[in-house]
């Protein structure tokens, strides 16, 4: 069986992460991609170099053109700017646009049979403007925040209750950002959920309020701590998970920014929903029923994601 091919548009802190982690897993071969110029090829030989020690096979290569991601399998993007201390997501908008426009023309031309994942923020308006601008399949273009947003929301329910992260599920729906919605009710250690765990006196509602609200602005806190940029260990570990999906055809269900058309209300827009990855990218959405409390934060999260993409459309007359 011939090496899949991964092509990780954008190579900085989150797509050399990417790399070096799905060379270590062995899921294919890899091509950094970057306008700057011997960053990909400087990160691709420092990653090949990594291959002896730890015995992987994986080729790598780093490129400044698109003909390079020729019949990728799987590209995932990082392209644009990061987000600064004091910066919303928001201002990201108008530079990470024209960057999503050079990006989806150049997966169209090259690599138009891949699976997308895109990473770039302001998440939700940058996978439904890279969908738009490369005119694959809605359900090859998906964007990675849920996974994170989980991941984030698990690590600080298993540090509460002191049990492994293994046995915390945690769910996450929404725009990515502070509108997110992580889902109490259908968080659990080994299946009981958080309120019953709550009742048996492993937590307080106080507590669990302040984890989710931890959660919420859970970027906005390493962008602080960081100073210089954003997370990338994390959100690259997650893109990752969603990639294995799509190349195992593990069919995981797993929360990302997917194309609805009519569930939970929404048409025509990238949300964060449970979804199923498979070999045909995006096989199902998964409709979860939601009280009162959470349908009403999920719209807040829906009407925070359309007015980005009114904004888009406001920028590029051509969406
Ligand atoms: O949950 C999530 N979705 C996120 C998103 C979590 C964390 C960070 N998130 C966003 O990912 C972040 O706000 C950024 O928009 C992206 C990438 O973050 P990263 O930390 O990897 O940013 P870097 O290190 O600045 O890398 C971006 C690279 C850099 O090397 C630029 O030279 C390159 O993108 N770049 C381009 N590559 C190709 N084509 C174009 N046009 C281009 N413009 C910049």
């Amino acid at each position: 069986m011939a090496r899949k091919k991964i092509a990780m548009i954008g190579s900085g802190m989150i797509g050399g992460t990417l790399a070096h982690l799905a060379a270590m897993k062995e899921l294919g071969d890899i091509v950094l991609f970057d306008i700057a110029e011997g960053v990909p090829q400087g990160k691709a030989l420092d990653l090949a170099q990594a291959g002896p020690p730890e015995g992987f096979d994986a080729k790598l290569k780093g490129a400044n053109s698109y003909e390079e991601i020729a019949g990728a399998d799987v590209c995932i993007v990082t392209a644009g700017i990061p987000r600064k201390p004091g910066m919303s997501r928001d201002d990201l908008l108008k530079t990470n646009l024209n960057v999503m426009k050079a990006v989806g023309e150049g997966i169209a031309k090259h690599a138009p049979d891949a699976f997308v994942i895109c990473i770039t923020n302001p998440l939700d308006a940058m996978v439904w403007a890279l969908r738009e601008f490369s005119g694959l399949p809605h359900q090859k273009v998906v964007g990675m925040a849920g996974v994170l947003d989980s991941s984030r929301f698990r690590h600080f329910l298993a540090e509460e209750f002191d049990v492994s992260v293994e046995d915390v599920t945690a769910f996450v729906l929404g725009g990515h950002g502070d509108t997110m919605v992580p889902v109490v009710e259908y968080s659990t250690v080994a299946g009981i959920p958080i309120p019953d765990l709550i009742k048996m006196g492993w937590s307080t509602q106080e507590r669990i309020d302040a984890i989710v609200q931890r959660t919420r602005s859970g970027g906005g806190e390493i962008v602080g701590l960081l100073k210089t940029g954003s997370a990338f260990y994390a959100p690259a570990t997650s893109a990752i998970v969603m990639a294995e999906s799509y190349l195992k055809d593990k069919k995981r269900l797993l929360p990302c920014a997917a194309h609805l058309t009519g569930q939970y209300g929404v048409d025509n827009l990238y949300v964060g929903v449970p979804i199923v990855i498979g070999a045909n990218g995006v096989e199902k959405v998964v409709e979860i029923e939601l009280n009162e409390g959470a349908a009403a934060n999920f719209q807040t999260s829906v009407d925070a994601v359309k007015e980005l993409v009114a904004a888009c459309k406001g920028i590029d007359g051509s969406l």
